[in-house]
């Protein structure tokens, strides 16, 4: 039964609360995420982390944990209110890991839930926007000194374009052919892109663009925000890697200015909303901007349209796979995210002029 399992794990690490009760946190596609809830506070936030996905779970949980180290520490001369929410910290076990392996081979880690917290899925104003990007920059900005080659790079070439086109045309050798006749245009858009889709690779490639501590899962759902709608802290540091600053600032724009979620079928209600986009890039640049290169602020809106892209494409790719990746709730889930990305790309296109 979960919830014996839940206690069991809990128990395993090395803290004196007394467990209540779980909820599952469920927005995520990939792990299995629990809220904690105690007999006192803090809460914590215990994770399963997807051993199939991710290859080496040890090393992905060292990454995280060492990212919250040197925030922590940047934080040191801040008020203790500060120090405890301005980033995510994680529970040893009883053994002194930052992780417990289950008999069933699962990895599990064990976070402090900061309190009067909310995620949104979506935004519903500026302001939320402009948090979101403040918060985002300051997270670049303290991890700025990271020296980023010691970060193991949890999924390889995870936001590679050449590494999700080559996946995409495997899946296009074994897709059913009902499934490829349903994606029929959305395959030959995916081939009329490819030169564009590669510009900032290239840029990274030829080291133009520079290597940073990047977050790589900037959608809003993973800040942390207040009930008065400022920002909190970021969460959600799975994918923690070196990578290029349109990486994060474009994978925030994804799902900032998506006038709908991620999965809405209703195509008329997703827009590109041009001013979110402007709000977060304010709040993006109150951290960074003496940090941006000429090159990485010219290419911010490419990065926004890169990451729509690239999330539409692994979509598609998975719904060709036949739903091997991610979690989905409905047989037709990765195509309705796919084509809502590929609609949210279009209402992009049309107003990319007023960025
Ligand atoms: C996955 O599991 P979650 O929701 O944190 C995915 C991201 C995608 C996101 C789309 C490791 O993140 O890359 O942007 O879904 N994470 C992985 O919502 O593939
Ligand atoms: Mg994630």
């Amino acid at each position: 039964m979960l919830e014996a399992q839940l206690k069991y794990v809990f128990s395993q690490f090395n803290h004196q609360a007394t467990y209540e009760s779980y909820k599952e946190l469920a927005s995520g596609h990939i792990n299995d995420t629990y809220l904690i809830k105690t007999a006192e506070k803090p809460y914590f936030v215990l994770q399963r982390i997807n051993h199939g996905v991710f290859k080496d779970v040890p090393g992905l949980i060292e990454n995280k944990v060492a990212v919250s180290h040197h925030i922590q520490k940047k934080l040191e001369n801040k008020s203790r209110k500060k120090q405890e929410r301005g980033v995510l910290a994680f529970a040893k076990t009883k053994d002194g890991t930052s992780y417990f392996r289950g008999d069933e081979g699962n990895y599990w880690n064990l976070m402090y839930f900061i309190d009067k917290s909310v995620t949104h899925e979506t935004v519903s104003s500026e302001e939320i926007a402009y948090e979101g990007g403040k918060l985002m920059g300051k997270f670049l900005t303290l991890t700025d000194d990271f020296d980023s080659s010691k970060l193991i790079e949890v999924i390889p070439n995870f936001h590679d374009m050449s590494f999700r086109y080559a996946q995409f045309e495997e899946a296009l050798n074994v897709a059913l052919n009902e499934r490829l006749i349903i994606a029929k245009d959305h395959i030959k858009f995916i081939e009329d892109s490819r030169k564009e889709m590669h510009i900032l690779q290239r840029l990274k490639e030829a080291g133009e663009i520079k290597l940073r501590v990047t977050h790589n899962d900037t959608k809003i759902s993973n800040v942390l925000f207040n009930k008065k709608d400022k920002g909190i802290c970021v969460i959600d540091t799975d994918t923690v890697m070196p990578g290029i600053i349109h990486y994060d600032f474009g994978d925030a724009i994804r799902t900032i200015c998506n006038t709908a979620a991620e999965d809405e079928t209703n195509l008329d209600l997703v827009e590109f909303n041009v001013s979110y986009y402007k709000a977060y890039k304010k709040g993006f640049l109150k951290h960074m901007k003496s940090s941006i290169t000429p090159l990485e602020l010219k290419y911010l809106p490419l990065g926004a349209k890169t990451m729509i892209f690239i999330m539409a494409l692994r979509f598609l790719t998975d719904y060709l796979n036949g739903d091997v990746y991610y979690k989905i709730k409905y047989p037709e889930h990765n195509l309705d995210r796919a084509k809502n990305q590929f609609k949210l790309l279009e209402s992009l296109n049309k107003q990319i002029n007023k960025l």
